[in-house]
């Protein structure tokens, strides 16, 4: 036998695959599809990181198993290669992006190939590759054309370091996601996606996809939806509307003081009549600093002004009340005003008592001296005249119907998600497609023009005054308007990165096509995704914008289901042996090379499968990679002990219920337990020192999806016919995954003295004669009689001596 060694083998097999094209896709309208999709990379400097392979493996084993159960499997793979790192990288070292990326992707494909997944690399998309973004564009113009992208001035969140402008979703604790830096605002004018017109849908048709459940709720959360009511407080000695939201209108008599965000436009309003002007104009200076995040985290410290001279009227009442200024109250959501009832709400009731307002009680039960009491399932109505004595939820919708009938207010809806921030004033990203023509306003560019390729440049950095580096161009900027032909300036702000990665799962399915994004042909075949994986950081943005795209290009005929994705999974992360996120400056970074070469690819795979819970995070072990190589090593020792013929019978079970398992767990994340399952088989094979021809088939073609070249390269060597990967997946017999065989222990006089094995259906009759056959029996008896005898089926024999 030759030494077990993974770079001869590896090489050998992944050859082999690609000049076969064993992995290609192609539609077979005789055949069920499977589309399994894990998220392409970035291809960032540092290469492929290890915890890109436990995501890809994991659907590998997959894709690999389905295609031995003779379905047509698409499983594809490429780079989502705009962006900011490249673009600083290009800056720094003066290389043009689109030679940083492919040097890149060049490198990670090396790696990725060096591991051995069955990806159908003629199918491999790139987002910058304008064959691609040429659909990028196009689907942007679609947007535009139904009036989903609109040009607004709206405070953006503006990254101090990177120069540019982020959406809601990109920063993070009032830091920007990517780099780290401050983030402050600034007015900007900007392309904006209306994906608010779809949240109601985003939420709805959850219902018919099968995501993980902690996934849907990030997704619910995200969009942030909560009915209540607008309701109109008129202005003391005015004819001006205080509008407010409030999901708790049941509340209305419990009111007893309003708050307006520092930059509510009443402050200016009513400038005059304010007696502290000054005062609240430096709060709102002070608080313009502060992220929403600090403003809004429910632990801190309450702070607020009164405005003085500026009253409020309850509607309900006709109290007057006071109003106040305070940052814990929004501009950017509901109406950036709200009716403060602190009996009631824990915010409200927190700044009532550093301000000595007063707290009414409307609903019964509760201790107000303590907390509000913010019970609302059990909650009665007090003190609120027409509403006493009712449930929240009767109280709710009689007060919605009171306010209607009155024409004070009316039910609404609100949501947190914010409109997409759709522009990047950067380089390296799909320039949009529009023309600014004094005459005729924004005009989309010619289809048959797309794509709009990105000029060459001699340098990156954007202008000083946060201005696209394309602004620069004049080539690029003057045209002449795709309307009217008068002289026209195009738009010189880029897309976003996740535009790209908002539709390629539509673009594998063909993308070589020069005539539509893909044929109608190959969407119906091949969508919706029937797996994604992908991880936890991406099931809020990704996954919300490419759902929101894929909508739209339902509505607009071009797919044909509602959803993108049937079934959504989230790996965890690996982290260093430390237990900490792997990082440089942790110093404890594995790269996936050094281990492919040390032990090699199958080992790899195998550990990454073997860590643990798909699940959740694992830390890194180098003992767990030299055990998965042991067992490997021992797997390749199994050439020197086959035997002829099928399974055995002292298999039989053992080998049925692997089946059954292996098959179970491969599809339910469950891949540790799988590979425990096939070490133990391994175990039992050891221990009886052989394997027959048959038992070797089926384990190797279990073991295959998670090792796929030692398996076939032990194929090979058996002398099996034909290859491993043109082989089909085992049957199991549910019958005989149980041992039908049981033992009985025998009781005298209530002490086990030994144990039958006997047929599991056996009834006493035959248990006895098998019981008093045994030499053990009549050792028992001796000169005794048996004076009673139970058999408790499947349990125990017991025998009564005198
Ligand atoms: C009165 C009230 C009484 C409220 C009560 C709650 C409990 P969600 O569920 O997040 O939508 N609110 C409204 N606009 C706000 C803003 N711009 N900034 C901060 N808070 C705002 O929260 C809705 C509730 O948050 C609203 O209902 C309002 O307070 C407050 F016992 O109105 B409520
Ligand atoms: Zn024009």
């Amino acid at each position: 036998m030759k030494e077990y060694n993974p770079k001869e083998i590896e090489g050998k097999w992944q050859k082999h695959w690609e000049e076969k094209e064993v992995y290609r896709c192609d539609m077979d309208s005789n055949k069920e599809k499977f589309y399994a999709l894990v998220e392409f990379p970035y291809p960032s400097g540092q290469g492929l990181h290890v915890g890109h392979p436990r995501p890809y493996t994991a659907l590998d084993i997959v894709a690999r198993k389905r295609r031995y159960q003779g379905q047509e499997v698409l499983f594809p793979m490429g780079f989502d290669a705009f962006g900011l790192p490249t673009e600083n990288y290009a800056i720094k070292n003066h290389i043009h992006p689109a030679l940083v990326t492919k040097n890149n992707v060049d490198h990670f494909k090396d790696q990725l190939k060096a591991l051995g997944f069955s990806f159908d690399w003629s199918r491999e998309v790139n987002t910058t590759d304008p064959d691609y973004y040429k659909w990028t564009q196009w689907i942007f113009l679609q947007m535009f054309k139904k009036g989903l992208a609109y040009k607004s001035e709206i405070p953006i969140n503006w990254c101090t370091s990177c120069k540019v402008g982020l959406s809601n979703e990109e920063v993070v604790n009032g830091s920007c996601e990517r780099c780290g830096s401050p983030v402050v605002h600034k007015v900007k004018s900007q392309w904006m996606l209306k994906i608010t017109a779809y949240a109601d849908r985003l939420i709805d048709d959850l219902e018919d996809v099968d995501y993980l459940d902690r996934i849907k709720a990030q997704q619910i959360n995200w969009i942030g939806r909560s009915y209540g009511a607008q309701v109109d407080f008129m202005v003391e000695d005015s004819d001006k509307k205080l509008k407010i939201f409030t999901t708790r209108p049941d509340t209305l008599f419990g009111v007893s003081y309003m708050v307006l965000a520092p930059e509510h436009p009443y402050i200016e309003e009513f400038k005059d009549r304010i007696e502290n002007l000054d005062e609240i104009r430096k709060y709102r200076e002070e608080v313009s600093k502060k992220s929403e995040f600090e403003r809004t985290e429910l632990s801190k410290e309450k702070t607020g002004v009164a405005i003085k001279g500026l009253y409020a009227i309850n509607p309900v009442n006709q109290k007057k009340i006071p109003i106040w200024v305070s940052d814990y109250v929004l501009m950017s959501y509901g109406t950036g005003a709200i009716m403060a009832v602190p009996g009631h709400d824990s915010r409200d009731y927190e700044f009532a008592k550093k301000f000595d307002l007063p707290i009414l009680s409307v609903i019964k039960g509760g201790d107000l001296s303590k907390e509000a009491y913010t019970d609302i399932e059990d909650g009665v109505l007090e003190n609120s005249d027409f509403l006493n004595g009712l449930s929240v939820k009767e109280a709710k919708e009689k007060m919605y119907e009171w306010l209607e009938k009155e024409g004070i207010g009316e039910r609404h809806t609100n949501y947190k998600l914010r409109d997409w921030v759709f522009s990047r004033q950067r380089y390296w990203g799909e320039p949009i497609p529009l023309v600014y023509c004094d005459d005729c306003g924004w005009v989309p560019v010619d289809e048959k023009d797309l794509p709009l390729t990105l000029p060459e440049v001699e340098n990156y950095e954007p202008t000083d005054n946060g201005e696209s580096p394309l602004a620069k161009i004049d080539s690029f900027v003057h045209t002449t308007c795709p309307k009217c032909g008068k002289p026209a300036k195009r738009e010189t702000d880029t897309m976003p990165q996740w535009a790209g990665s908002s539709w390629y799962y539509l673009r594998y399915t063909d993308p070589h096509n020069a005539e539509a994004l893909a044929s109608k042909e190959a969407l119906d075949y091949f969508t919706p995704v029937d797996w994604y994986n992908g991880g936890m950081e991406h099931t809020t943005l990704h996954l919300l914008y490419s759902r929101f795209w894929h909508k739209f290009l339902y509505d607009i005929g071009i797919v044909p289901t509602k959803e993108p994705y049937m079934k959504r999974t989230s790996h965890g992360m690996i982290l260093g042996d430390n237990g900490e996120k792997m990082s440089k400056s942790r110093g404890n970074v594995i790269n996936p090379d050094d281990i492919v070469n040390q032990y090699g690819a199958d080992t790899l795979r195998t550990y990454e499968m073997f860590i643990g819970d798909f699940e959740k995070s694992a830390p890194w072990s180098d003992n767990g990679v030299k055990g998965c190589r042991r067992f490997l090593e021992r797997v390749w020792k199994l050439q020197d002990s086959i035997v002829d013929g099928r399974i055995r019978p002292e298999m039989e079970v053992l080998t049925h219920q692997t089946i059954k398992k292996v098959s179970f767990d491969y599809e339910h994340l469950k891949f540790n337990t799988a590979i425990a399952q096939l070490m133990t088989y391994l175990n039992e094979i050891n221990s009886l020192g052989s394997i027959s021809r048959e038992e070797l088939k089926i384990f190797l073609t279990l073991l295959n999806p998670v090792a796929p070249h030692i398996t076939e390269e032990l194929w090979t060597l058996a002398g099996f016919e034909g290859y491993l990967h043109d082989t089909s997946w085992p049957e199991y017999d549910e019958a005989k995954t149980v041992e039908d065989s049981i033992e009985i222990p025998v009781q005298f006089n209530g002490k086990v003295r030994f144990t039958v094995k006997v047929p599991r259906e056996a009834g006493k009759e035959e248990v006895e004669k098998v019981v008093k056959a045994e030499d053990a029996f009549a050792d028992q008896v001796r000169d005794k009689n048996v004076v009673k005898e139970i058999y408790v089926p499947g349990r125990i024999y017991n025998i009564v001596l005198k």
